[in-house]
């Protein structure tokens, strides 16, 4: 991997273990969800998502998906109930998606892949900072939510129409008053394990809530997603896209459900 981690023949996920062993560790993630053998938890809480859309500060182009950042110096935007115990703050959100509407989410359900998966990624205030958080067993909380084809979808259009501004890795662009709390599905019922970031350095700090109910995209809206570049501006350009890990072995792990 002498170019450093990606989603390509010679930098993708199965060879990330070369650089990053903990790739087959214990708690690894994405999985492929199955509902059938999800555990229905009667104690687990409803999901409290308070989010203050004047913490939206930038949207960037990272090479490996884009994000939209958030001030998390306060306790404004928040993640409290669920399978978690105290209070996780919104650092960022980014999304996974295929070069085809057949395949793009990270997690998958009895094996269907979506064309898009959201991840709202938190951290624990018991920790100093996201960065001490992200080594940390409950260090982390991501809410994954799936997109699927249908109509489209015009609370996605706002971070849609900004991407033209950072279409090439390392640019980025303000991305003020935006409520990430749009994007989320009408309903909060959700699935549960113990898990790790998806991409490098792939550490076991992440609470996995992924949202059984997607939210729509069209498929034109899917191509602008595709229109981003993994490449940096005056090198060979290279669509971002197929930027998602595959499932990894549950390892014994169990999936808890909020819902019968
Ligand atoms: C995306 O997924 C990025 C990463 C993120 C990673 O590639 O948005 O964010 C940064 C700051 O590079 O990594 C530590 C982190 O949030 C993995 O996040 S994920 O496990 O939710 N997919
Ligand atoms: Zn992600």
């Amino acid at each position: 991997m002498s170019h450093g981690w990606g989603y390509g023949p010679t930098n993708g996920p199965d060879k990330w273990e070369e650089d990053f062993p903990v790739a087959n560790g214990p708690r690894q993630s994405p999985i492929n969800i199955v509902p059938k053998e999800a555990q229905y938890d009667s104690t687990l809480k409803v999901l409290k998502l308070k989010y203050d859309p004047s913490n939206s500060n930038g949207i960037l182009n990272n090479g490996h998906s884009f994000q939209v950042d958030f001030v998390d110096d306060t306790d404004s935007s928040t993640l409290t109930g669920g399978p978690i115990s105290g209070t996780y703050r919104l650092k960022q959100f980014h999304f996974h998606w295929g070069a085809s509407d057949d395949r793009g989410s990270e997690h998958t359900v009895n094996g269907i892949n979506f064309p898009c998966e959201l991840h709202l990624v938190h951290w624990n205030t018991k920790y100093p900072s996201f960065g001490e958080a992200a080594s940390q067993p409950d260090g982390l909380a991501v809410v994954g939510v799936f997109l699927k084809i249908g109509a489209a979808n015009p609370r996605l259009q706002k971070v849609l129409d900004a991407l033209d501004a950072i279409k090439t890795k390392g640019k980025q662009t303000t991305f003020p008053n935006f409520d990430p709390k749009t994007l989320l599905p009408g309903s909060l019922h959700y699935w549960t394990y113990d898990g790790s970031l998806t991409t490098p350095p792939l550490l076991e700090s992440v609470t996995w809530i992924v949202l059984k109910e997607p939210i729509s995209v069209s498929p034109a809206q899917m191509a602008k997603f595709r229109s981003l570049l993994f490449t940096g501006e005056g090198e060979s350009p290279c669509c971002m896209a197929d930027n998602y890990r595959p499932p990894q072995p549950l390892k014994g792990r169990k999936v808890r459900a909020s819902f019968k």
